[in-house]
């Protein structure tokens, strides 16, 4: 596989470095040659301070094969535009590398779907300042000139993409719902799985329904919603026979911080699933370091809480304990102050995919919640 040699300009502090760094190395056949960073990465002309533009175009002056640069941060085309001029080589932005990443991973139709309505809402705002900036003639895509019609034409067929993609995209949603609704009759007590990309939400769905659904520690390895019933495991012998029929388990998309709200848009009818879940379990990764877990403990309780998820239903459960030492957790706990942030502050639960530590606690806690709810049902129903 040939590598492709990218620079990647970031923000100093650790958490974001590194899922610049986690973000890049996603694309199977990128390599990092070199990272550059800066405080801001909003200045006018390009995004990058006038200064970091010069050292940068210096390196890759001085260094063969460098074919992209890639800055962790929203940009303009015109920013875009500017870098590329002066450096000589192709620029992406953060929300464009998510794309290209998404692009590359999307299995689904319906993913596919989502990930064509997100690089529309990208291209949409953009497409007015580069028809302004690529036009070298005199035509300029200003008011009433030839330009401007091109880019009009451009817009309304971009526009009517956007409405046929939302028409199949609501066709599948009709079709979950019919799906939820038959759950619902039936009386299947639904459990998803929601929480940062690479947090471990596959390989415990795989480990909770028999599954073998692609994991990597790649972000977003999954890019689509599914639902599997709970199977008995090695690890939990006998708990199934008990009880636990009728559970289902929902993989869903894992989350990012500084996702543009349209991209959440998109995937939003996924994630949906998540709310009607009859149980949210929140994972975080126990292995990274507490400032990181921090912020994205906080990032999941935002998305969540902008999809109006009922935080009453979450469990906070933390996965890969096999790789920390086990007197940490009550530190854990105390600096996320999870009690402060969640209201069910009981409910939280240590767990390794790798070696089955705390599923059987979890099957059971599934178990539990269940029978609680068939109860109050049936209350509600005698009332
Ligand atoms: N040591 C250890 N590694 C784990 C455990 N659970 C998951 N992993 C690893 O963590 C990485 C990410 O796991 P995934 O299950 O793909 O994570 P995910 O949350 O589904 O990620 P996305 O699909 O990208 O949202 C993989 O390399 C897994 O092998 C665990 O309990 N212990
Ligand atoms: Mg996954």
């Amino acid at each position: 596989m040939k590598l492709t040699k990218v620079i990647l300009v970031t923000y100093p502090e650790d958490f974001i470095l590194n899922e610049g760094k986690q973000l890049v190395l996603s694309i199977p056949n990128y390599e990092i040659v070199k990272i550059f960073t800066q405080k801001y990465l909003n200045h006018a002309k390009y995004g990058i301070g006038s200064g970091k533009a010069e050292e940068i175009t210096q390196f890759v002056q001085q260094t063969t094969g460098i074919e992209e640069i890639i800055v962790d941060n929203h940009l303009t085309s015109k920013q875009i535009y500017n870098l590329e001029k002066l450096i000589g080589v192709t620029v992406k932005d953060r929300e464009r590398l998510i794309l290209d990443i998404f692009f590359t991973r999307a299995t689904t139709v319906e993913a596919k779907l989502q990930i064509q309505l997100a690089e529309i809402e990208y291209e949409m705002p953009r497409i007015r300042e580069k028809a302004k900036l690529l036009s070298n003639s005199k035509e300029r895509a200003g008011k009433g000139g030839m330009g401007e019609y091109i880019v009009d034409v451009h817009f309304r067929d971009l526009k009517r993409q956007m409405s046929f993609i939302r028409e199949k995209l609501n066709d599948a949603k009709l079709k979950r719902k019919i799906y939820q609704y038959q759950r619902q009759k039936i009386k299947m007590y639904i459990v998803s799985l929601v929480g940062y990309t690479s947090s471990g939400k596959t390989t415990l769905f795989n480990l909770l329904t028999d599954e073998s659904k692609e994991i990597s520690p790649n972000l977003f390895t999954t890019l689509s919603t599914t639902t599997r019933s709970l199977k008995d495991s090695p690890h939990s012998k006998n708990i199934t026979k008990k009880g636990g029929e009728g559970i289902l388990i929902v993989d869903t998309v894992g989350f990012i911080s500084r996702l543009p709200p349209y991209m959440i848009d998109a995937f939003k009818s996924t994630l949906e699933e998540s709310i009607v879940a009859d149980l949210i379990l929140l994972l975080l990764d126990s292995s990274e370091e507490i400032e990181d877990m921090r912020i994205k403990y906080l990032n999941c309780l935002q998305i969540l809480e902008e999809l109006n998820v009922d935080k009453s239903k979450l469990v906070i459960v933390f996965t890969k304990v096999d790789k920390i030492d086990k007197r940490i957790i009550s530190e854990i706990v105390r600096k996320l102050e999870i009690s402060k942030n969640n209201n069910s502050n009981n409910n939280i639960i240590w767990i390794s995919s790798k070696t089955g530590y705390g599923i059987h606690k979890l099957k059971t806690l599934f178990m539990k919640k269940q029978l609680l709810q068939t109860t109050h049902e049936n209350k509600n129903v005698n009332l």
